[in-house]
């Protein structure tokens, strides 16, 4: 039976009917321990979600309505290699990345963890190598920069990655990451390196991907100028992919690539080789320990259950709002400036994930799928968009992330980044009523004309709810954990609306019609076969440019 239609569906939105009219404020003016009932401690991770419009009653139904889809089933799918990704028929199995060797699992006929073992221990060979100097470039010296061409799942992650974990790099290396096919990416990039001591880490699951070939093209042009031998490119040149002839046929060394497979997905993979641009960056042990963290997330998500399981809990959340509040929206605000990439991070695994509009059958759904996910840092966000936050007419669910300790305890910057991080999910859950304003504006000696005019604005309807995600510190371990933890929300919610979140057929289409463009733009032609916008745009380029080459 369809979802909507189903009796745990409308038991919520009946459910739904029956709470909107309770207040946050008064949820917790009445349960002493709502806290308590409302939170999950695991290892040094606290989930507080006892900020949301929920009563046990809420959370009992939405898990129902986990087991209505059979999620523990969809879950051991997922963990054993079934081909769930039906539209691409493969299996899914980022999870065997992290998991400790010496298992069993046959994919393709090959024995998973053999197979993962090995390419992590030629990325740890690698890195060794690199980061104690004996990797030597063309003219003989230590490599002191890694630039990772790779875009989409090629590069946030490792982006994100390096950049929230740089406290913990090396330092014999500098780490950059060019994704946009916009040359200004890559030539603004080039401008600071050395290619006697640049190492480029070529990362494409493909090795098809336009932006991706048309950068390491340049790069290769670059180096050869200065080189001048291509025999050199095997010095300065690795390849990250799971097709071999399309990397040989690159002019990169055979021996200079570190495979990965087709049931790693690409937004799901910084845990294969692609990853190696931040195995680089922070050293194989540290690349091993977030691997350890994502492992144990892996854990619990397959082991507790479901009323206690962190990723089940915040995926019904999500499914609660999205679904029987109509709230397309989702922010992600970590209170850490070196997770300032995760938002963009979380994006794409969101979005790209759960962006669907039919079902693994491919019936169009009679529901919301994925939100829109969308973030920036504390505090800086609240100088942005919380004004949106807070008095909208709609609400907007919000993560918190925030780590107890600071990596740099400067004065007393990491109280005051606490405080407000607190300050807000409370002003957003309590709000500032009518009577609450027009007291302080008479305590302030309002005159009443303009405290009659004054009074709506300065109102804070509050019972916005967010959940509150606290953990000791931001190191290799805890973003594993994090990371994982994102990833199974996202399984969860599209096992609920029965998508497909593994593929990601929406980016093709316009991908074909650049391939039809591209050519036009460079013909002697005017172009006519498209609608009079697209036509007019194009040649407007077209004129441009050839005026641009005339002078
Ligand atoms: C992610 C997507 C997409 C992909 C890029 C790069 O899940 O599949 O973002 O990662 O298009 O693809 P290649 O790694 O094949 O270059």
């Amino acid at each position: 039976m369809a979802l909507s239609r189903s009796a745990v569906w409308n038991a919520l939105a009946s459910h739904k009917k029956e709470i909107e009219q309770l207040h946050l404020r008064e949820m917790f003016r009445q349960e002493e321990d709502r806290f308590e009932r409302f939170s999950i401690q695991w290892g040094e991770l606290l989930l507080d979600y006892s900020k949301n419009r929920i009563t046990p009653r809420t959370m009992e139904l939405l898990v129902e309505l986990a087991r209505s889809v059979e999620l523990e089933k969809r879950r051991d799918e997922m963990f054993e290699g079934a081909p769930i990704n039906s539209t691409e028929r493969r299996a899914v199995l980022h999870t065997a990345l992290r998991r400790p060797q010496g298992y069993l699992l046959e994919v393709d006929g090959l024995n998973l963890s053999v197979e993962i073992a090995d390419v992590l221990a030629q990325m740890k060979a690698c890195c060794e190598r690199v980061i104690s100097g004996s990797w030597k470039g063309y003219t003989g010296k230590r490599m002191t920069d890694v630039v990772n061409i790779g875009i989409g799942g090629s590069d946030l992650g490792p982006f994100m990655v390096t950049e929230a974990l740089r406290p913990f790099a090396h330092g014999n290396l500098e780490v950059h990451f060019v994704s946009n096919i916009d040359g200004t990416h890559i030539c603004e990039t080039l401008k600071k390196l050395n290619p006697e001591t640049t190492l480029f880490v070529i990362a494409s699951k493909t090795f098809t991907t336009q932006e991706t070939l048309t950068n390491a093209m340049s790069a290769r042009e670059w180096f050869l100028t200065h080189a001048i031998d291509p025999s050199h490119i095997a010095k300065h040149f690795v390849a990250v992919s799971t097709n071999r002839s399309k990397v040989v046929e690159f002019g990169i060394d055979e021996a200079n690539m570190f495979r990965f497979w087709k049931w790693v997905g690409g937004r799901y993979s910084l845990w294969s080789s692609i990853g190696l641009s931040i195995a680089l960056f922070l050293g194989f042990d540290r690349f091993q320990e977030l691997l350890d963290g994502a492992h144990a997330m892996d854990e619990h998500f397959r082991h507790e259950p479901l009323e206690r399981n962190i990723p089940v809990i915040l995926a019904l959340l999500g499914v609660w709002y999205n679904n029987f509040f109509d709230v397309s929206s989702y922010a992600v605000i970590p209170y850490d400036q070196y997770l300032h990439r995760f938002p963009a991070y979380l994006q794409q695994l969101d979005m790209e994930s759960n962006g669907k509009r039919v079902d693994k059958q491919g019936q169009r759904v009679a529901y919301a799928t994925g939100p829109v996910i969308w973030g920036e840092p504390g505090t800086n966000s609240q100088h942005a968009f919380f004004q949106l936050l807070h008095q909208s007419p709609n609400f907007i669910p919000a993560d918190f992330i925030v780590p107890l300790k600071t990596r740099n305890p400067a004065g007393e910057h990491h109280d005051i980044l606490l405080a407000n991080c607190f300050a807000q999910t409370e002003a957003l859950m309590k709000g500032k009523n009518e009577h609450e304003v027009r007291q302080e504006l008479e305590a302030a000696g309002t005159e009443p004309s303009e405290l009659d005019a004054l009074l709506p604005h300065k109102v804070f309807p509050g019972n916005r709810p967010t959940n509150t995600l606290l953990f000791n510190e931001l190191n290799p371990f805890a973003l594993g954990s994090l990371i994982a933890m994102y990833e199974h929300k996202v399984f969860v919610q599209g096992m609920i609306w029965g998508v497909n979140s593994f593929d990601q057929w929406g980016v093709e289409l316009g991908k074909q019609l650049a391939k039809a463009i591209f050519p036009e733009i460079q013909g002697e032609e005017r172009v006519s076969g498209h609608d009079s916008s697209t036509n007019a745009l194009i040649n407007r380029y077209r004129e441009a440019r050839t005026k641009k080459m005339a002078d």
